[in-house]
């Protein structure tokens, strides 16, 4: 019996979605294991041994003597190199590229998660910060805002093309009603967000690989 080479650890998250999201586009067989944070699987030795940070995404690439890749945005950039897509070997535009992924991993992911955190659970749990909750949606908006000039002459992030980037940003950027960051007055932004909703294989990739959460909805 033969195994695809990609075998991906994930479940239905932001950071999540993102490989999926990629394996889907390019068409490519891949194993998919979801991973229930209940269980506490993430923790346990054996993921450890693949992620050492213990989050999802993960992946094993059985084509490359079982090489392990974490860090969603490290695993977008290594499956962009296996299959040749998403990434420009143009210099250039490939750098290009790297930067808008960065500023995923780096601005977008941490501040709407924090927003997420903070307007959200912390907000439950009856552990509210005003200060908190503020900085962190502000920060984000802020960001959206960045997102917004940049799509504002063209149709994708990066060149003329549909590319890593977009797939990076597009989880969080559709969350953007838990994160209670308000997307008034982002009609670039917004018209982005339906444009890689229409894509199919984006649509069969946020329903894995359990049917959507909640905080997928767009309207709150
Ligand atoms: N920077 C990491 C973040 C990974 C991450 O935060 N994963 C979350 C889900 S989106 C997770 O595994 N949470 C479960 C936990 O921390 O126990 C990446 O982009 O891969």
């Amino acid at each position: 019996m033969s195994y695809p080479d990609i075998q991906l650890f994930t479940a239905a998250t932001m950071n999540g979605w993102k490989p999926l999201i990629f394996l889907e586009e390019a068409g490519a067989e891949y194993e998919l294991v979801g991973v229930d944070f209940s269980t506490r699987a993430h923790k346990a030795p054996d993921f450890l041994a693949l992620n050492p940070n213990g989050k999802i995404p993960a992946l094993i690439d059985r084509g490359n003597n079982d090489f392990a890749v974490f860090e969603s945005g490290a695993m977008l950039w290594y499956l962009a190199e296996k299959y040749g897509q998403f990434l420009s070997a143009d210099p250039n535009t490939r750098s290009e590229t790297l930067q808008w992924l960065m500023l995923q991993m780096g601005g977008v992911g941490p501040a709407m998660g924090q927003a997420m955190f903070f307007a959200r659970f912390a907000e439950d749990a009856g552990q509210a910060s005003a200060a908190a909750t503020a900085r962190f949606t502000g920060e984000s908006r802020r960001l959206f805002e960045v997102l917004d000039t940049r799509l504002q002459e063209r149709d994708w992030l990066v060149g003329d093309a549909y590319s890593i980037a977009d797939m990076a940003i597009f989880p969080w950027v559709r969350c953007h009603s838990w994160a209670t960051i308000s997307m008034d007055g982002l009609d670039h932004l917004a018209a982005w967000i339906e444009r890689l909703d229409a894509r199919p294989a984006v649509a069969r990739a946020l329903q894995l690989p359990n049917p959507a959460p909640k905080f997928l909805a767009r309207y709150d």
